[in-house]
């Protein structure tokens, strides 16, 4: 039997704290109840050895044995199949939870991390293309809140879906994107309020800070 073994950075400043993209992988480890250990990786120094597990040099990745998965999306869907508990068996509830997951981190995720990245900059200048963003966040958040407001997790019960889509709304929701959305910020809180969720938060704030 092999260990998973999720690797994350080092260090990070303060401002991504809590929602470094390892926090997916570790809540789905502990919804699933997974044993795994913790590596890092350099944050400063970014190695050939770095680039090798993860071509963009970031984080996070998991290895299992001999496999080695980058991309959150790629190791959610991984983990969805050591366990029952991420993603059902039935080949078509399963395609309902992974058409899902693609649209948290296509559809919503596309345009919520350059806007998100605005937000971090204090950036609010007002431009044509700034407004397309805007518009283009806005557009799906609105149909996301119609989806939510009929339902309480995306598949038929919760999911790695959920995982991804409720730390990428999270993120807006930092800045405060979902106010007018009632729907996605229950959504949030229901997803967050989950032990699974408050132990790889703790856990990923005390790794970070312990470094210091
Ligand atoms: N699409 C990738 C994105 C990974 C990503 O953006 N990781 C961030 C941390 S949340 C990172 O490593 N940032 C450092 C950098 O880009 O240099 C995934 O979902 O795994």
């Amino acid at each position: 039997m092999t260990e998973i073994v999720l690797t994350t950075f080092d260090w990070v400043p303060e401002a991504p704290r809590g929602y470094v993209r390892d926090l997916r992988v570790r809540c789905a480890l502990e919804e699933a109840k997974l044993p795994y250990s913790g590596k890092t990786t350099p944050f400063r120094a970014r190695s050939e050895e770095h680039l090798a597990c993860q071509p963009f040099a970031q984080v996070p990745w998991i290895t299992n044995g001999a496999t080695s998965i980058f991309e959150s999306g790629a190791i959610l869907l991984y983990l969805g199949g050591l366990s029952a508990t991420l993603m059902p068996i039935e080949p078509a509830k399963r395609i309902n939870v992974i058409e899902w997951l693609f649209a948290a981190l296509n559809s919503v995720e596309m345009p919520s991390v350059p806007w998100s990245l605005f937000k971090f900059t204090n950036d609010e200048t007002d431009t044509p293309g700034r407004r397309a963003l805007d518009g283009f966040l806005n557009a799906r958040l609105e149909r996301m809140e119609n989806v939510l407001k009929h339902r309480e997790w995306l598949a038929e019960s919760f999911s790695i879906a959920d995982i991804a889509m409720s730390d990428v709304m999270r993120l807006v929701d930092r800045f405060d994107g979902v106010a007018e959305f009632p729907a996605i910020r229950a959504y949030v809180e229901r997803a967050t309020a989950r032990p699974s969720f408050a132990k790889a938060y703790a856990d990923q704030v005390a790794h970070f800070a312990a470094r210091d």
